[in-house]
């Protein structure tokens, strides 16, 4: 299934007029304001996140799970619907894949249906957190921390099999997230696991390819739920800098303990370089991969502000690997990934429309007050038709989401695929 632009171009047609004088609106107070809306509008058709590729079916809990009918069954179908995303929302160029859930048939064939919808291939992720069919040794008590070599063997051999299939098709770093730790005190030695994981990580390490980057992601709890050997930050930082240079953290939104300061994280990892990678997505109680923005809009707002601070102020640090990182039960996913989409593009537009210059002039006079005005007036601009003129003029949809739905794109894919469709995915 793709989407033919004229399509998109119709039913914006209709929108055009209204769109024009929100904009109209925006452009001027904001140009009073000193603000250059054009750079703005340049950095939000830049900024291109990657869909990951188990987000694109109905994900489910442990207690069940709801199809939304017409689900992608195989990879090439995967990267369709984020073909669907990126023309409607042109801001989805890029596709993460799961490994051994996105194993490529034919890499040319692939590699053509991406290029063809415009969109890159971004970091691979392994699993090591499910046993395969037919592997010999299981994940049940730890991967790359396991006390047992063969296992870690086993597992250290898969993440050198998902760097070799992502160079195939273009990617340039690998994510790994382990769900290695215990569920019962007791049950392992803290210092073996750790000492386990990172030689296992430079094991690794040893097989990135110069030009990828290594991106260690953290998490506290779940599916183990006494200790998780990488737990935090500071445990994926000391992590990295073992392995050195190519290896940096991950930054999952839904990867901390309740109110976690993740705006403070995120600065400090860049002052250092070496923040590497980001998940988005939104919580309320744990990691439950709700939309982004659905819960905290105004904590992702601070942690953008922190991000373009890092983008503009630490050259030290990389380019990010941005990702979403969320599954759905209730929701049709493919809208509800245009909701995230627009949650973050929003709150990137209101973080460049903090004034660096005066917030830092305020700090120095300890004027708290105005600080909190200098962040709080960037945050309740309404910046959505600034985010429309973005998409517009990449010949994006002004409504992704009324685009979608006028086009009847979900039941399109229901008469295409079937009703009885299983996605891959967690
Ligand atoms: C784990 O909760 C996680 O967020 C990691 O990023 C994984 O890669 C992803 O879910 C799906 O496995
Ligand atoms: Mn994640
Ligand atoms: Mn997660």
């Amino acid at each position: 299934m793709k989407i033919n632009h004229h399509r998109i171009q119709d039913t914006n047609s209709k929108d055009l007029k209204s769109h024009q004088d929100h904009f109209d609106f925006s452009a001027n107070s904001l140009s009073k304001k000193g603000v250059d809306i054009n750079t703005i509008i340049k950095k939000l058709q830049d900024f291109q996140v990657a869909i990951p590729s188990w987000a694109l079916g109905a994900g489910g809990t442990r207690f069940g799970r709801f199809s939304f009918y017409g689900e992608p069954s195989s990879l090439e179908q995967k990267i369709e619907d984020v073909g669907v995303l990126h023309a409607l929302t042109q801001t989805a160029g890029a596709v993460s894949l799961h490994i051994p859930w996105d194993i490529p048939q034919d890499y040319n064939a692939i590699k053509d249906l991406a290029n063809s919808l415009d969109i890159k291939f971004d970091a691979v992720n392994s699993n090591t957190f499910q046993d395969q069919k037919k592997a010999k040794e299981s994940y049940k008590y730890g991967s790359l921390s396991n006390a047992t070599e063969a296992i870690r063997q086993q597992a250290i051999q898969h993440n050198i099999d998902v760097i070799n299939i992502g160079n195939k098709l273009g990617s340039k770093a690998l994510t790994v997230w382990l769900a290695d730790g215990s569920c019962f005190p007791g049950q392992n030695n803290f210092q073996t696991a750790f000492q386990n994981t990172q030689d296992s990580l430079k094991a690794i390490y040893n097989r990135v390819p110069s030009d990828w980057k290594l991106l260690i992601e953290y998490k506290p709890y779940e599916p183990n739920f006494y200790s998780t050997v990488i737990q935090d930050w500071g445990t994926s930082l000391m992590l990295a800098n073992e392995c050195g240079e190519k290896a940096y953290t991950l930054v999952d939104l839904g990867h901390h303990l309740p109110n976690s300061n993740i705006e403070q994280i995120v600065s400090i990892l860049q002052l250092k370089g070496k923040l590497g990678g980001f998940h988005f997505n939104d919580s309320k109680y744990g990691d439950d991969d709700l939309t982004v923005g659905s819960i905290k809009p105004y904590a992702l707002f601070l942690i953008f502000n922190e991000l373009v601070y890092g983008m503009e102020n630490n050259p030290q640090n990389p380019d990010l690997a941005w990702m979403i990182d969320a599954s759905h039960n209730v929701k049709d996913p493919l809208e509800d990934l245009i909701q995230s989409l627009e949650a973050i593009q929003e709150a990137y537009a209101k973080a460049l429309l903090v004034d660096q210059a005066q917030l830092k002039e305020a700090q120095l006079d300890n004027d708290v007050v105005k600080c909190q005005e200098i962040l709080q007036d960037a945050f309740r601009t309404d910046v959505r038709p600034l985010l429309a003129k973005a998409r517009l003029d990449r010949g994006g949809a002004l409504n992704p989401i009324k685009t979608y739905r006028s086009l009847d794109i979900r039941n399109s894919l229901i008469k295409e695929r079937g009703k009885n469709t299983v996605a891959t995915g967690l």
